[in-house]
């Protein structure tokens, strides 16, 4: 048996196991590491059958391209040179910004690189941008104002040392099940746990308190809980007044927010803000972990400053077993920021508008100068494209006819556009829509980094050959910059191209192949002997003192009326992974879950005479789809949940395209729904 030890192409939890393949070129199984760090010789069941999609028969195995109407196989000589060629040609006649790059998180942090090398240096635009839009950019924004980094503070190890951890907004034995795992082992050696999640998520049985607060209303009650603390004298003095500024105006902001008050918006007894306050503040190690509950609000941003504030407040930054700790979803989302696939900054955060950083990157790119304007956010460019304004766009391992909020408008934005190229492991409900396909080789098939939600960067290396004619993401992306012209993006293999990372990157410039050949270096690690950073902030934070940002309410965009009586809220399951793709096409995952389903409590499933797995049409403003009912205490009266996996009965046809106006992020957790029986 041929043993390649590697990443997991699933989660950010960034676990590494062995994978199988037999003296056939085939790939049959999965054995954990047991050395890891994070998985310690255990795996998800999405890690245990991550060899699963691999070999499957729909594989892209050739380029396609449009003709007549119809994707037909095509040369990758014909494939390239049309890309290239219709992308310079639409840069040409409209502007460059009238293209627009999508990065993938599945792909490396080498291909984002170049990726967003190729936006900016052979297309001239900033325009390049990828799912972290859809996830924690309001992290990135959050966190970078009052901390001056965006990343999760602390490492998963943490867990192991804190006396307390509130879990806000994430389901994490399900979404990230080695870290929930780890959670639950804290809970049975003593640790507190707070549960402020209003679904009756796996960790919440066994928490000390768990606060179903209303969907869109975790500013009252982080408002509230600060409010508490600081009336009753609980907050960090010495922290306060040697790590923090700005502690007057989050004071003066919060002076009001009574528990009352905050129970009011919450729907909350004010007895449990208290004493969520109370436990909270108690807690000498204390670690706060959230994740898309807290970010996919149009008022993200405010949320995540809340967080930061309570953290600042009670001092718990820093130090082992506290942090706020944003989970990071796909295998290698941290990378795809970290690589700079942002369109306001390059790699390793440097800003765009900054004039040294665009000199040293044309320096090293060959290029007299770079573009300056920062470039379009994802779902602004969505935006325009249906408006007509954007022309091209370039996605590779993103399925945003199935994750983009409002289906129709991304039908219509994408339909409107005059050349769509898709590069895919599969032909996705996006790349249907594509003048071009071009196939590529997935995670076991090529060499790469991830870095996972810990910044943590590993390696992926190669176990099998790719299926047909398709292409590692590296190469497709050098073939389509040196036709168009550009010489600077010919490489032997990724490791040189992490050469050229790390020498750009202070924040990656102590990484190379051989230092993370067996179980990878955490950011910062700024030189060739630095040993990595398990914890960031730990004298002070990366900005200089952490800043507290007060924040007010606002309620969700779209809130419940006659119409509507409904919320929606709108997120995963266990065994599948977002659009399906991959967890559709493995046998032991799909045969778990195989039906769109929307959950809805036992109360609201009498009043409309609905049973438990009975076919449901579930409406909002945007559109109506059908689903099974789930009846189920999991969800709180007048709230229902429904994963967005499926793309027969699709959630994204219902939910709300309003964007954080900071962060540019959909509201995916709250919009307005109602149920009826299907006829
Ligand atoms: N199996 C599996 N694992 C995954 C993924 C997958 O598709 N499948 N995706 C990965 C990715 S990219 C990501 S980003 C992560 C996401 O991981 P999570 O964020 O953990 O997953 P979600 O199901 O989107 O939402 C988490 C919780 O938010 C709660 N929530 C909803 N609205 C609110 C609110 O207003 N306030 C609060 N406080 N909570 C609220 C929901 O009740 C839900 O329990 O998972 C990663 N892991
Ligand atoms: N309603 C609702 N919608 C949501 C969310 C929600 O909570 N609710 N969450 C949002 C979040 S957090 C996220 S992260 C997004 C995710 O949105 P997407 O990133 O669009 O979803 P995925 O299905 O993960 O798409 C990844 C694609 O990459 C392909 N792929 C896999 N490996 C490779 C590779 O090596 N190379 C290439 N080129 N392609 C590859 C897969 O086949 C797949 O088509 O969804 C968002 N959408
Ligand atoms: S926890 Fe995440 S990284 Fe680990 S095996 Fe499961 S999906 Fe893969
Ligand atoms: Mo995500």
């Amino acid at each position: 048996m041929k043993r390649t030890l590697t990443t997991c192409p699933y989660c950010g939890t960034g676990c590494t196991f062995y994978l199988l393949g037999d003296d056939q070129g085939r790939l049959v199984g999965v054995d954990p590491s047991t050395s890891h760090p994070a998985s310690r010789g255990s795996l998800c069941v999405k890690g245990w059958n991550a060899h699963g999609f691999v070999q499957h028969p729909d594989r892209l195995t050739t380029p396609l391209i449009r003709r007549g109407g119809r994707l037909e196989e095509a040369s990758w000589d014909e494939a390239l040179e049309l890309v290239a060629g219709r992308l310079k040609d639409l840069a040409l006649r409209h502007g460059p910004d009238a293209l627009m790059f999508l990065a993938s998180a599945k792909a490396s942090n080498e291909e984002n690189y170049l990726l967003m090398k190729l936006a900016r240096a052979v297309f001239s635009t900033n325009n390049v941008d990828h799912c972290a839009r859809l996830c924690h950019s309001s992290t990135v924004t959050g966190l970078a104002e009052t901390f001056g980094s965006g990343a999760m503070t602390n490492s998963i190890a943490c867990i192991d040392e804190a006396d307390l951890i509130l879990v806000t907004g994430s389901n994490t034995t399900e979404q990230h099940p080695l870290i929930g795992a780890r959670i639950l082992q804290a809970v049975r050696r003593g640790a507190k746990l707070i549960v402020a999640d209003n679904r009756r998520i796996r960790l919440a049985p066994f928490a000390d308190l768990h606060l179903r607060h209303r969907n869109g209303s975790d500013v009252a009650l982080f408002n509230g809980l600060m409010h508490v603390i600081i009336r009753e004298g609980l907050e960090d003095r010495h922290f306060i007044n040697s790590r923090t500024e700005n502690f007057a105006a989050l004071k003066e902001a919060v002076a009001d927010w009574t528990p009352q008050k905050a129970a009011g918006i919450t729907g909350l007894a004010p007895g449990q803000i208290v004493d969520a306050a109370r436990l909270f503040a108690a807690a000498d190690k204390a670690m706060l972990v959230y994740s898309m509950g807290i970010t996919q609000h149009s008022h993200g941003v405010d949320n995540v400053r809340a967080i930061a504030n309570l953290a600042l407040l009670t001092g718990n930054l820093g130090r082992p077993g506290t942090g706020v700790n944003p989970l990071r979803g796909q295998n290698n989302v941290q990378g795809a920021c970290d690589m700079g696939a942002l369109p306001n900054l390059l790699t390793g955060y440097q800003k765009v508008s900054d004039k040294a950083t665009r000199e040293s990157f044309a320096r090293a790119w060959g290029l007299p100068c770079l573009p300056r304007a920062p470039g379009a956010m994802a779902t602004h460019a969505m935006d325009q494209a249906a408006a007509g304004k954007m022309k091209g766009f370039f996605i590779m391992g993103e399925n945003p006819m199935l994750s983009d909020p409002d289906q129709a408008h991304v039908r219509q934005a994408l339909e409107s556009l005059e050349f769509l190229v898709v590069q895919d492991i599969f032909l996705t409900q996006t790349a249907e829509l594509a003048d071009v396909v071009l196939p590529a080789a997935c995670y076991a098939e090529k060499e790469g980094t991830f870095t996972s939600t810990e910044r943590r960067v590993q390696r992926v290396r190669k176990a099998i050959e790719p299926p047909g004619k398709a292409r590692a993401d590296w190469e497709i992306l050098c073939e389509i910059a040196t036709r168009a012209g550009y010489p600077g993006m010919d490489y032997p293999g990724p490791a040189e191209i992490m050469d050229e990372i790390a020498a750009l990157t202070p924040i990656y410039r102590g990484i190379d192949y051989r230092r993370i050949d067996d179980l990878g270096l955490q950011w910062p690690c700024p030189d060739e002997s630095h040993p990595g950073t398990a914890i960031l902030h730990a004298e002070r934070c990366t900005r200089g003192p952490g800043h507290f940002s007060p924040t007010g309410y606002r309620p969700p965009a779209e809130l419940p009326d006659d119409d509507f009586p409904l919320v929606l809220t709108t997120g995963r399951t266990y065994f599948h992974w977002h659009t399906g793709t991959m967890t559709r096409r493995t046998h032991l995952l799909d045969r778990e879950e195989r039906f769109s389903f929307v959950e809805i409590h036992p109360e609201d499933a009498r009043r409309l005479g609905v049973h438990e797995r009975e076919e449901v049409l579930v409406a909002s403003r945007r559109g109506e789809i059908r689903a099974r009912a789930r009846v189920t205490e999991m969800v709180v009266p007048g709230v229902i949940f429904m994963p967005f996996h499926f793309a027969e009965g699709a959630a994204n046809v219902l939910t709300n395209n309003v964007l954080d106006p900071e962060a540019g992020i959909p509201e995916y957790k709250v919009c307005a729904a109602r149920i009826r029986k299907a006829p």
